[in-house]
């Protein structure tokens, strides 16, 4: 299944690479790291080629309003581009952040990530340089459970139709939502330096690569408008791109602006232009369809709904949860949300629409629903909500603060360590753009060029407002207060150790701790089932302040960020470094990031035909792309040739060695990857709990406009 699907995928890129600056209308491999069961983990050749994503600067125009520049994974849009969203326990070099984890990668430079995927779910790797998500470097990754190991939350959703569900969970399609603005991130953030702006007007909502731009008139806009929008804008109401003016000052903070340093389409000019809906074709009998949505955009929450379906969350943001069949999910930025589709309506197409979810802008961006055979849009279709948003029937939306893990996870009881933050604009700097996650201080974006956190002896790091510093084994919580007058809702997303939500609350929070809090409120806590994830948004106030507790288990050492994964505030400062376990500090291998040339970091160069899987002389050529299997001396058990694992005594890419190995059962191989380059494998494997893959991700890239860049990414699984 995996090997077709990555023969078709070929195909499209090969399209795809032809068509560089014509719009999308699906997905290339580069976007989808394959997801694979345990069992095929290289019993078949295809199961071994290494991922490898070339991110380029080029040019695209997803909503036909005129060409910009982008960063292309392998030619093509969509794409992200960090690597980051999971656990990796073993190597805390391959999480992509730089400054933190890694040197960022230079323009010409590659850098390879290899992470034990042992946590199943719904990942996407993108840039976590800057704002360079809002260039679309991003993608899919999918990791399944090992054969023999957990299965998800099936029965539970149907239990008359388990196989079904499974099918279509292993056919899972991403769908990435996100605005679309036609500046560059640079250009968009010059632009709120020179306005003393926060930016939260899209162009565009953007499913999988391809939008249009959509521009209302006067009265959609008041009949759209909240009878609180004239309030909160001094009687102006929306813009005519229907956002919030530039001079918002609930939104904007009370600072001297200058708005004539705005080009006008950012905030009020609004020039429509028409490209393809994305189209999702599913298949009736199928029973199901699942997808996932995922928030690559720059600032706009998000929400969707299926005209005629529900849909039923069964995996959210890194686990899988207990059912919860809704008509609309909420996907804050840096979120994926999997859902399963019944298809048991009428053979016909169907709208998916994706609307802004906050008071910033009224938007949607639209998607179809096509069932195999359809003649065009159902006649009997019925939208669940406007393109401002606004419900046109009873919903019922997804419940993040209900969605439990599944199979359960234990939460501990007390807290170890308490930090109190409270996000709100940088004080006293008087910048719009300007934020900070503690309270008192930003993240500066210039620590992404500096000696990443990882590489320093954390005795000599100290303990900051942006720098935390744990022991492994504690239960730290981190109580996040948003004040007002507008508390705006912020995506939060952790990296490595995943955090559970145990408590919410509107107003202050004014307990000096979490047990006091627990005790006068204990409706607004769970410990018994709360979500575990790795990232939540905070809840909305007008008027008020809100507060949210996450509270996680130190149980991966290494250097991880904390931040709101809306771009434009994470730009401005929203986040903090955590160095978690510095009594456990890992000590980066020279060779973290290799891929064969040099001699490891970000630093390395880009040789498109030489990958090294682990541990790799500089300059050997060895590895899964190597012919034979490159090791002349010893006995073997294994070999590469072309980038395919040929297992043990394989004539075929055995002739440089002895062969005296026996080589290693297919179970074995599925352990982790302990090669010199010459393609033996080690005994420290188990089958059942985990998957393991070498893969690579676009993650941070140095990069300057129009200049080419490559990445090694090497997703070899095994
Ligand atoms: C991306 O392009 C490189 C060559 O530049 C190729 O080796 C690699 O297989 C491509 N990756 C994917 C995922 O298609
Ligand atoms: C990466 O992509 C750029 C732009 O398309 C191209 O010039 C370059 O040759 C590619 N590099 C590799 C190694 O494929
Ligand atoms: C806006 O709301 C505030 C508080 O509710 C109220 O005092 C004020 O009069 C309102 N302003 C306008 C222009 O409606
Ligand atoms: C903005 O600040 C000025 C002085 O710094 C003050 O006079 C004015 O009332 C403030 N406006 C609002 C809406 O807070
Ligand atoms: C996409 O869907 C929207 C909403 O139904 C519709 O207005 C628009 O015309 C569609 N675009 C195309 C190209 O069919
Ligand atoms: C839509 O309805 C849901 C459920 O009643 C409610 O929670 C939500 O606030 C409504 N949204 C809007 C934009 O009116
Ligand atoms: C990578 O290069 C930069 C200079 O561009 C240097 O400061 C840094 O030490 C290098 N990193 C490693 C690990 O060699
Ligand atoms: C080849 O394999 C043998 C046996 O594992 C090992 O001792 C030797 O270092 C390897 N040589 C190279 C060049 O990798
Ligand atoms: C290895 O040797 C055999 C027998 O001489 C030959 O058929 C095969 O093509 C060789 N393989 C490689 C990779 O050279
Ligand atoms: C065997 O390995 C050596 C050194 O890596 C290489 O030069 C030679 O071409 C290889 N021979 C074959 C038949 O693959
Ligand atoms: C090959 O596998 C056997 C066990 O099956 C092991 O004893 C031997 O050390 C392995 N050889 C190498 C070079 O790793
Ligand atoms: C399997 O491997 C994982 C990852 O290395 C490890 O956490 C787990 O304990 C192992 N399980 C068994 C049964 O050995
Ligand atoms: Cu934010």
């Amino acid at each position: 299944m995996a090997g077709s699907r990555f023969t078709r995928a070929l195909a499209v890129l090969s399209l795809a690479t032809v068509a560089l600056a014509a719009p999308l209308t699906s997905i290339n491999e580069a976007n989808i790291l394959e997801r694979r069961a345990a069992s095929d983990i290289c019993s078949a050749k295809s199961n071994c080629i290494p991922f490898t994503i070339n991110a380029s600067w080029g040019s695209a125009n997803p909503t036909g309003a005129g060409a910009r520049g982008v960063i292309l994974t392998n030619g093509t849009l969509p794409r992200s581009s960090t690597p980051n969203e999971g656990r990796r326990t073993g190597t805390p070099w391959s999480d992509g952040v730089p400054g933190l984890s890694q040197y960022a990668i230079k323009p010409g430079k590659s850098y390879m990530y290899r992470w034990t995927a042992d946590e199943q779910g719904a990942y996407f790797y993108h840039s976590h340089y800057k704002g360079q998500i809002m260039d679309g470097l991003y993608g899919a990754i999918f990791i399944s459970p090992a054969d023999g190991g957990e299965e998800g939350p099936f029965f539970s959703v149907d239990s008359s139709a388990v196989d079904k569900l499974k099918l279509a969970d292993a056919k899972n399609e991403p769908l990435f939502v996100s605005d679309w603005s036609k500046y560059t991130f640079d250009e968009f953030y010059a632009i709120e330096q020179a306005g003393n702006v926060d930016i939260a007007c899209a162009d565009s909502i953007i499913i999988n690569g391809i939008g249009s731009q959509y521009c209302l008139s006067q009265d959609q806009i008041t009949a759209m408008s909240a009878p609180r929008i004239a309030n909160l804008t001094g009687g102006k109401g929306y813009t005519k791109k229907a956002c919030l003016p530039a001079d918002t000052v609930a939104t904007q903070g009370n600072y001297t602006r200058n708005l004539a340093a705005i080009p006008a389409d950012v905030f009020d000019v609004c020039t429509p232009s028409k490209n393809k809906n994305y189209t999702l074709s599913v298949s009736k009998i199928d029973g199901y369809a699942a997808l996932t949505f995922i928030n690559t955009g720059g600032f706009s929450l998000l929400k969707a709904t299926i005209d005629n379906h529900r849909m039923i969350v069964y995996d959210y943001n890194g686990k899988w949860t207990t059912p919860q069949t809704v008509d609309q999910v909420a996907i804050g930025n840096g979120d994926r949300v999997s859902v399963f589709v019944k298809l048991d309506q009428p053979v016909a197409d169907y709208q998916i629409r994706v609307s802004n979810n906050g008071l910033n802008q009224l938007i949607s961006g639209f998607g179809v629903l096509s069932y195999k055979g359809s003649f065009g849009i159902s006649a009997s279709s019925v939208p669940a909500m406007s393109f401002g948003g606004v419900n046109l029937t009873t919903i019922v939306p997804f419940a993040p603060a209900k969605a439990a893990p599944f199979p359960a996870e234990t939460v501990g009881q007390k807290a170890d360590k308490t930090y109190f933050f409270n996000i709100q604009k940088l004080p006293n700097a008087g910048h719009a753009y300007e934020w900070s996650l503690q309270g008192n201080t930003g993240y500066s974006m210039n620590n992404d060029n500096g000696t990443p956190l990882l590489y320093k002896d954390p005795s000599t790091v100290l303990e900051s407002d942006i720098i935390l510093k744990t022991n492994m084994g504690q239960w730290i919580d981190i109580v996040m207060q948003t004040t007002g007058p507008i508390a705006q809702p912020h995506p939060i997303h952790k990296h490595a150790n995943k955090f559970f939500v145990i408590g919410q609350g509107t107003g202050s929070f004014n307990w000096p701790t979490v047990a006091q809090a627990q005790a006068a409120i204990p409706s607004a806590f769970n410990l018994v089932n709360p979500p575990y994830v790795d990232g939540y948004t905070t809840l909305p106030g007008e008027n008020t302040a809100t507060w949210t507790v996450f509270r996680y288990k130190v149980e991966i050492a290494g250097a991880w960020f904390l931040h709101c994964h809306m771009q434009t505030h994470f730009s401005g400062g929203m986040a903090v470094a955590i160095m978690d376990g510095v009594d456990k500090w890992p000590t980066v291998p020279s060779d973290a990031g290799t891929s064969c040339q040099g001699s490891g970091t970000s630093n390395s160069t880009w040789n498109p035909s030489c990958y090294c899987p682990a541990s790799c002389p500089a300059n050997t050529g060895k590895g899964p792309d190597d012919t034979g299997s490159g090791n002349t001396s010893g006995g073997n058990n294994g070999s590469w040739k072309n980038g395919v694992w040929l297992g043990p005594n394989n004539p075929a890419g055995a002739n440089n060695t002895s062969s005296s190995g026996s080589g290693y059962t297919p179970e074995q191989q599925t352990g982790s990857y302990s090669s010199n380059g010459n393609g033996v494998k080690s005994s420290s494997s188990n089958s059942t709990s985990s998957l393991q893959a070498y893969t690579g991700t676009a993650s941070s890239s140095h990069v300057s406009l129009f200049t080419a860049l490559a990445l090694t990414v090497a997703a070899l699984v095994l």
